[in-house]
């Protein structure tokens, strides 16, 4: 069951986060995190699982069926706070459209966080970030040419991810470099010549999820934090060809040191909160 066009997708929302409340019995959550592709190992260090199950069991969440996207969603207890982890995501390219693609921040944001922590797996367009690399995003570019917004919906993305969570996250990693990351809608790799406009443009990283969700986590009025994953240089840039598996090993041997750091995360939002 997918959103129709005949529900709200805010409606839609609120059912998935009903759900989520009576199933795991906390009514409210703090702080949501998606993990993206190469991430999924970061889950184990969050804190105690109070309760988990598929994502597509939850309300209008569609199925996912890419290999490294598990599709799960957890509720974590860590100190005093409720985290809502999101183990997957929708994608564009799933061709659902955008409102699947945000059903699962709007529920982040019905459940009661107030902040929503994106990860993904990205194609580095500067030599100096290597795979294996954590780049904060600092911006981003939506060239999908999709909005998972309704009619005019005329909303303010300046600061869209948060310069005080960056800054809150550089008090736990100060060498966390920061980039400008552009949503290609995929589900192809880009050609070399795309990756050479994406720099004309001013890009830093590149993938294929984040800024619709990012621009449906304002529109709900969450403060957002997004990390890249480089797992791979981006296409054109080293002799090689690009490769979904090779891409999910670099991630996985990484996402230790990233479980780390999300945890430390979570720990200064809960104390400057
Ligand atoms: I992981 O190089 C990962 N995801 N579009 N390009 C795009 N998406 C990606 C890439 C990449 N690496």
């Amino acid at each position: 069951m997918t959103i129709s066009d005949y529900l709200d997708p805010f409606d839609a929302a609120r059912q998935a986060a009903q759900a989520i409340g009576e199933r795991s019995g906390t009514p409210q959550h703090d702080v949501a995190i998606v993990l993206g592709s190469g991430w999924g190992s970061a889950a184990e260090a969050l804190g105690d699982v109070v309760w988990e199950q598929e994502s597509a069991r939850l309300p209008h969440f569609v199925g996912s069926t890419v290999p490294g996207h598990g599709g799960r969603v957890r509720s974590i207890r860590r100190g005093d706070s409720n985290v809502l982890l999101f183990m997957g995501r929708t994608h564009l390219y799933e061709n659902h459209g955008a409102v699947p693609v945000a059903h699962q921040v709007r529920t982040a944001a019905a459940a009661g966080c107030h902040t929503i922590v994106f990860t993904n797996g990205a194609g580095s367009l500067n030599p100096a970030w290597l795979p294996g690399t954590p780049v904060l995003i600092s911006d981003h570019i939506n060239l999908t040419g999709a909005s998972p917004l309704d009619g005019a919906t005329f909303i303010d993305l300046t600061n869209l991810y948060s310069l005080r969570l960056r800054e809150l996250c550089r008090t736990v990693a100060p060498e966390l470099d920061e980039g400008v990351y552009i949503q290609f809608r995929g589900p192809a790799y880009e050609t070399p010549a795309e990756i050479r406009m994406a720099r004309t443009m001013g890009a830093d990283l590149v993938g294929m999820s984040t800024a619709l969700e990012a621009i449906a986590a304002r529109e709900s009025g969450m403060e957002i934090l997004g990390i890249s994953l480089v797992t791979n240089l981006a296409a054109g840039m080293t002799g090689d060809a690009l490769n979904h598996e090779e891409v999910l090993a670099h991630g996985n041997a990484s996402a230790q040191r990233l479980g780390g750091l999300l945890a430390s995360v979570l720990d200064t939002l809960a104390v400057r909160n």
